[in-house]
């Protein structure tokens, strides 16, 4: 079994970064994404606007101004830069300053094929139905998904994209309630066998709430479990907050396999 990779995420928001003003944001952002490398990060996703459903839109130029000196700056160090945006501009700005791949949530912006196929970007296609996120309904919620993001990559590949830039990832918890997630998460096989690369984001979410509560640290716990269930249904990456936990249970994983 190959082991996931693991996206370590840091959001340039304030409230991720306090209020000691416009350097100490950078700062705080590129000191934490180096961190996070350190802990095992194979990669590190930047984002300037909350992605969580129904969070505050962020403009464009707001949002470059957050992350483009965080990209840089860890690009430089030689890391795997992801840039986590719906803004075809900023996904081209982040892409000049040194980031390999485009995380967009929404894919709602019909400039963005563009500039994947342009660039040959490796490219994120995440469910989501809209609707600010809000729980949809499904007739079978793995199966409805597996299908909406095939419909996707066609309509991509269709606007000049290779089908080999796109990896496919469920959205966990974006147009999902809790029991639609897992219904989803067991279902994680009819993605992982499309001939995609698959990126799950499970890390804190709501519907871990629900089993851990509001600690950080039990939430972390519960995310770390779900990469390791993850890894056996054969995704290609997850993406966390707390890397040094997955990376734990992705060594362990492997250690337990014998490769
Ligand atoms: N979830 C969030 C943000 N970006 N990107 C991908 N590809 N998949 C996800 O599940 C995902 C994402 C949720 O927001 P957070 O940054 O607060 O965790």
């Amino acid at each position: 079994m190959t082991r996931p990779e693991i996206f370590g995420v840091v959001n340039v928001t304030p409230d991720s970064f306090s209020d000691g003003g416009e350097h100490f944001e950078a700062d705080a952002a590129i000191a934490h994404g180096l961190a996070l490398v350190a802990d095992g990060a194979d990669w590190i996703d930047v984002g300037g606007e909350s992605t969580r459903p129904g969070a505050q839109p962020v403009g464009p130029e707001e949002e470059r101004r957050r992350i483009l000196p965080v990209i840089r700056a860890l690009a430089a160090e030689g890391i795997a830069v992801s840039v986590d945006t719906m803004h075809p501009g900023t996904a081209l700005a982040a892409l000049d300053a040194g980031a390999r791949l485009v995380n967009d949530v929404s894919g709602a912006d019909p400039d963005m094929p563009a500039v994947v196929a342009e660039t040959g970007a490796r490219y994120v296609v995440m469910h989501n139905r809209g609707e600010a996120g809000a729980p949809s309904d499904y007739a079978d919620v793995a199966g409805d998904v597996r299908d909406e993001l095939l419909r996707r990559v066609d309509a991509l590949v269709a606007r000049g994209v290779d089908a080999a830039q796109l990896i496919l990832d469920p959205g966990i918890g974006f147009s999902k309630d809790a029991a639609q997630n897992w219904a989803l998460l067991r279902g994680l096989g009819r993605l992982t066998t499309l001939g995609h690369p698959v990126l799950l984001g499970t890390s804190r979410k709501r519907f871990i709430r629900t089993l851990a509560g509001e600690s950080l640290l039990d939430r972390d716990i519960a995310t770390a479990a779900t990469s390791l269930l993850a890894a056996q249904h054969g995704v290609w990456a997850v993406r966390v907050h707390d890397v040094r936990a997955t990376r734990l249970v992705l060594d362990t994983l492997e250690a337990w396999s014998g490769e």
